[in-house]
């Protein structure tokens, strides 16, 4: 059966009552520098948004912006292709705010992810490596509530291409539900609710 469509403020149809999930991992990678390190620069970390099979997301999202602490020269990153990830130095841990733009044809305003650069182990604060990074990393879901039609059809069946792998790649954690199906959960209603105001603009042309 063929979904019913409704026509939204900017005239780009809808499929009324579909949801479109895609989930992605926001994380940080530190390494400690060992001898290496200064006051300034006792760590090489990465921060990145990744598919979570480390796939390219590049035909969902167009952009993410990377806000840094402001002790960072340039704090405002800016990445366009896979992989959405930048190289870093610092000393500290702090909060990030990471935006993800999304690709034009899905006619979604940006979403404002929250995550923290760990540095130091929680579970073995004083045991540093500089071969084994400390990774902290957050599933989050992006629910397209109904997604404009063109973009479902261009995105739904889709498999991204095998992409180069990021070079931290063999850090990443594997998210299985059954194992994380609380934090998806708080993850799911998170990001559907800031992705909410879209529907609602658009309801009452239902
Ligand atoms: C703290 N509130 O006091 C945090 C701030 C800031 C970290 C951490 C800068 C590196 C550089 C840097 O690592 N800032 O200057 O290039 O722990």
């Amino acid at each position: 059966m063929a979904s019913d469509t409704f026509v939204g403020q900017r005239g780009e149809r809808r499929l009324r009552h579909k949801e479109f999930v895609y989930p992605v991992v926001v994380g940080t990678c530190a390494f400690y520098l060992g001898k290496k390190a200064t006051e300034t620069q006792s760590h090489k970390w990465y921060l990145y948004v990744r598919g979570v099979s480390g796939e390219d997301i590049g035909h969902i999202v167009k952009k993410v912006v990377f806000n840094l602490h402001p002790t960072f020269p340039n704090p405002t990153r800016e990445v366009t292709v896979h992989p959405f990830e930048i190289e870093e130095h610092g000393w500290g841990e702090f909060e990030l705010n990471v935006t993800l733009h999304f690709a034009d044809d899905a006619q979604e305003q940006p979403v404002e992810i929250y995550h923290k650069l760990k540095l130091y182990s929680e579970v073995e604060p004083g045991n540093q490596s500089t071969k084994k990074p400390v990774v902290n990393e957050q599933y989050e879901e992006l629910i397209f509530s109904e997604p404009v039609e063109a973009f479902y059809q261009r995105v739904s069946n889709y498999a991204p291409p095998v992409a180069f792998q990021s070079t931290i790649a063999p850090h990443f954690r594997t998210f299985e539900p059954a194992d994380d199906l609380q934090k998806i959960n708080h993850a799911r209603q998170r990001v559907a609710h800031m992705m909410a105001n879209v529907k609602h603009q658009f309801e009452s042309y239902a």
